[in-house]
């Protein structure tokens, strides 16, 4: 029975900056700068490892449409290295690295085929002499492509076995991402297409399974929203079935970790405390980045104003940071709960009562918009959800609490 196996992957990022995390200690700085080249590596490593018949690589393979030349070297150093192992190459650009965009012309070795246009097109794959697969993309040729390309997708001999279509979008409803080529899923199923190789979207998520519509995420998480592991999809199709199993390429993960300490009397506990969640967590493996949230009450309050848990955190992170499989508290808050006091000044006839109600009124997105509309601003931003615009006039009516209750 013919068989055709690939990798699937999308958004390397590579050469990301991860200017948010240049305060954490310099090994450790490094190590996060290097995360995005020693995944790809690792993405070769496994293709030849399963001895696939091709990787496809959907769109935002740079992180910027520039194209770093660090990232463009190592990018063909990987390509020639798959080509020695006779595994091709299909590959489309995304909205971080759109065509118009780069700056320094590169050449690949033969086994890379790019989809150069905008427009849909496709490569035919043959193993020695038989024709087994057509593989349908498109490129970004500018930072935003809105028109709906899913309509372009149709099947070209149906004689052929295998038809795979890649595509770098979003699925019409998602509210995080830039909606760029959107679809829906009822649209990718309109043409026989055996496989949707899909990319953009940072989050891991197979969409529908016969055939499958999968995102595969980004292969190393950038930043505090892209936690857990991340990798890439190896795909087996025979002409029955398909087989996807997921592989973690990832150097360092970004976790969240959560710690309760309402009953806790002094910081000796609270280290306690922390320290205990962090080695229980079983998410917690390899080097990893954490994001630490902790509940508490007026204590807690008292121990941020006087930044003892910034000296506790410090300390905890001298520990856990030396070992070859470091952690490190890169961002943590504070999540103090509310006490009644709160409702009750809510309605007085004051100016605290006054205060609290005009905060609650507060329109964030219309004291925001300058910002994200600001030209060269708007770029490095990311978008704001309800859930964050809730936290942030939480945070901002505690604060004027705290000071004027002073
Ligand atoms: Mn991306």
């Amino acid at each position: 029975m013919q068989e055709i196996s690939f990798i699937h992957a999308a958004d390397l990022h590579l050469d990301s900056p991860f200017k948010g995390l240049a305060h954490t200690p310099d090994h450790i700085f490094q190590e996060i700068v290097e995360s995005t080249f020693l995944s790809l590596d690792k993405l070769v490593a496994i293709a030849i490892k399963k001895a696939v018949d091709f990787v496809l690589i959907v769109g935002d393979l740079f992180d910027n449409e520039k194209q770093s030349l660090k990232a463009q070297i190592r990018l063909r150093k990987a390509f020639e290295e798959l080509k020695r192992h006779n595994i091709e190459v299909y590959l489309s650009y995304g909205n971080h690295d759109f065509l118009n965009g780069n700056l320094h012309p590169v050449t690949y070795p033969d086994n890379v085929h790019i989809f150069g246009k905008e427009t849909v097109s496709h490569f035919t794959y043959k193993k020695g002499n038989e024709t087994l697969a057509n593989i349908y993309g498109f490129s970004y040729e500018n930072r935003a492509v809105t028109d709906r390309k899913v309509k372009e997708f149709k099947v070209i001999n149906h004689d052929i076995p295998f038809h795979i279509a890649t595509l770098h979008g979003s699925i019409q409803n998602n509210t995080e991402h830039d909606v760029y080529a959107p679809f829906q899923l009822s649209e990718l199923q309109k043409e026989p297409f055996d496989y949707w190789g899909l990319g953009h979207i940072h989050k891991r998520e197979v969409l529908k399974e016969n055939p499958p519509i999968v995102y595969p995420g980004n292969i190393q998480g950038r930043n505090r929203k892209e936690t857990g592991q991340k990798g890439c999809y190896h795909v087996v199709l025979s002409g029955t079935d398909s087989r996807l199993t997921f592989i973690p390429l990832h150097t360092i993960t970004f976790q969240p970790v959560q710690v309760d300490l309402s009953n806790c009397e002094n910081l000796h506990q609270a280290e306690d405390l922390i320290q205990e969640a962090i080695n229980n967590d079983r998410e917690i493996t390899g080097k990893t980045l954490i994001d630490l949230t902790l509940t508490g009450d007026s204590t807690l309050k008292q121990w941020e104003n006087t930044k003892q848990i910034e000296d506790l955190i410090e300390i905890i992170n001298e520990m856990i940071s030396r070992d070859g499989q470091w952690k490190y508290i890169f961002h943590f808050l504070t999540n103090i709960k509310k006490e009644k006091i709160d409702v009750d000044l809510k309605k007085g006839e004051h100016f605290l009562g006054e205060v609290i109600r005009q905060a609650e009124k507060m329109d964030l997105q219309g004291t925001i918009q300058d910002l994200y509309l600001h030209k060269r601003a708007r770029r490095y931003l990311q978008s704001v959800s309800s859930q964050d615009r809730h936290e942030i006039k939480e945070e901002a009516k505690e604060l004027l609490l705290n000071e004027l209750l002073k």
